[in-house]
């Protein structure tokens, strides 16, 4: 299959040029480091590994196993998003284990784990953003406003920290989280929404700003996956969802006067209408909530998965490359395309073939697979090069501007969405599996947790 072709060159390309790095630099052809895993190596392996083992390239996932039983080093000191290390490591690492009952991924998890709680030391229990992995001190991202902490960020734990204590015996995991939502519970929601920024001294939101785009989107994400995750037992976590989602629909999402609906950003009510690519993540999302709304609610929640997912394909179908831009814009007679020279790009993100892949699967409607058929020939066309795959600065121009960066997220999330767009609907089945936010799935507790490998 083409995907899997895709996907096997990317792997090669960053074994051969950057292994152990973070991420691929193709155009140069060496390796990235970055500085948002705190001296931590091998994103770019520890993110693609369940890629591998799912695609059947046999040879090359011993190959990332092995790395990560020799190479991966845990004793670094350096500043780490724990956001990042969560999604990445900790899922990608989990999601290893899970599926091939292998010891090491389960152990590395567990240990990069522990090196998290110290971000939990605040006065609310609401972790910083920024932690050191050697010394645990953490603070704030310097950009975040006034010491405040990201709702994406701290919103987005819960699936991993379960899992962390499943499998260590460890309550403290779950404490933390569980803590997390009781904060969240507490605070007034303005219009029952939840802004982006919140202090992890007070407990009380810094701004008002609300975006499902970047700084709020994977919160959502994961209260529905949480209920989803638990088999439908969290019925806490359901409310919360079912509660914002009713609160973004009334004061977020707009139609435009061409009839495309989006889901605008809030900054203490007033609508900024823009969507960014970040956003497209929610046609699956509301999608995925629609199966289990109320019989009255299912329909019409389907319907607006299906008119956001429509609206993200508008902004592929109205470039010149069927690339989608970093953020698209509702405004002065634009519809669905990026007015700012700063928001053109492309950096090989998935949200948009991942609505493609809920909607496939939900509706088994043929116009997704060959939306994602596009994408597969847009990236050949545009985004791949001698030596890997890289994203573009540009979707408006086919003048190539690669940008020289293959981001693990691509082999995370992105190839891995386009890979189950076209399989069939048991590998991975949407009833026995969650995908964290990076794409990495997570097995659903219908009795207790257990390895696809012990239960074969
Ligand atoms: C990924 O790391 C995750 O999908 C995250 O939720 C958002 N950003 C990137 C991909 O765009």
């Amino acid at each position: 299959m083409k995907i899997k072709e895709m996907m096997k060159f990317a792997w090669d390309s960053y074994k051969q040029y950057a292994f152990g790095k973070n991420e691929l630099r193709p155009l140069t052809k060496n390796g990235h480091i970055g500085n948002m895993f705190g001296g931590l190596r091998g994103a770019t392996v520890v993110d693609a590994l369940d890629t591998l083992y799912i695609m059947e390239l046999e040879e090359e996932f011993q190959e990332a196993k092995k790395w990560v039983e020799k190479s991966f080093d845990l004793n670094v000191n350096g500043e780490a998003s724990l956001f990042e290390v969560n999604i990445r490591y900790i899922g990608g690492l989990l999601a290893a284990y899970y599926l091939t009952g292998e010891e090491v991924f389960k152990s590395k998890a567990l240990e990069l784990g522990e090196k998290l709680l110290p971000a939990f030391n605040t006065p609310t229990g609401i972790p910083r953003g920024v932690i050191n992995l050697g010394s645990g001190m953490s603070w704030s991202w310097g950009w975040a406003s006034a010491g405040s902490s990201i709702l994406a960020e701290f919103g987005t734990l819960h699936l991993e920290f379960l899992h962390l204590t499943e499998l260590s015996g460890n309550p403290v995991f779950a404490e933390k989280v569980m803590n997390i939502r009781k904060v969240l519970n507490r605070v007034e929601k303005p219009q029952g929404l939840y802004p982006n920024f919140l202090s992890p001294v007070t407990g009380n939101w810094v701004q008002h700003h609300v975006s499902i785009g970047g700084l709020g989107d994977s919160f959502y994400e994961y209260l529905i996956k949480s209920w989803l995750m638990s088999d439908k037992k969290d019925s806490e976590a359901k409310k919360m969802y079912d509660d914002a989602l009713e609160a973004i629909e009334k004061h977020l999402v707009r139609r435009s006067a061409g009839g495309l609906t989006y889901i605008a950003e809030w900054r203490g009510g007033i609508l900024d209408h823009k969507m960014g690519h970040l956003a497209c993540f929610s046609g699956g999302m509301i999608a995925l909530g629609a199966e289990h709304a109320s019989e009255e609610r299912k329909q019409h929640y389907m319907d607006l998965a299906a008119e956001i997912t429509n609206t993200c394909h508008e902004s592929y179908a109205r470039s010149d490359t069927k690339l989608g831009p970093e953020a698209f814009r509702f405004d002065t007679g634009t519809e669905a395309m990026a007015t700012r020279l700063s928001e053109r790009y492309y950096i090989l993100r998935p949200e948009v073939v991942e609505s493609y892949m809920y909607m496939w699967r939900l509706t088994h409607d043929l116009k997704y697979r060959q939306w994602g058929w596009e994408v597969v020939k847009a990236l050949e066309k545009h985004c791949r090069v001698e030596a890997g795959f890289s994203g573009i600065r540009d979707v408006y121009t086919t003048v190539p501007t690669h940008d020289n960066m293959q981001q693990s997220f691509f082999l995370a999330e992105t190839l891995k969405y386009l890979y189950l767009l076209f399989c069939e609907d048991d590998v991975l089945s949407l009833d026995d599996w969650v995908f964290n936010t990076e794409a990495h799935p997570l097995p659903v507790n219908h009795t207790n947790f257990k390895t696809k490998a012990s239960v074969q």
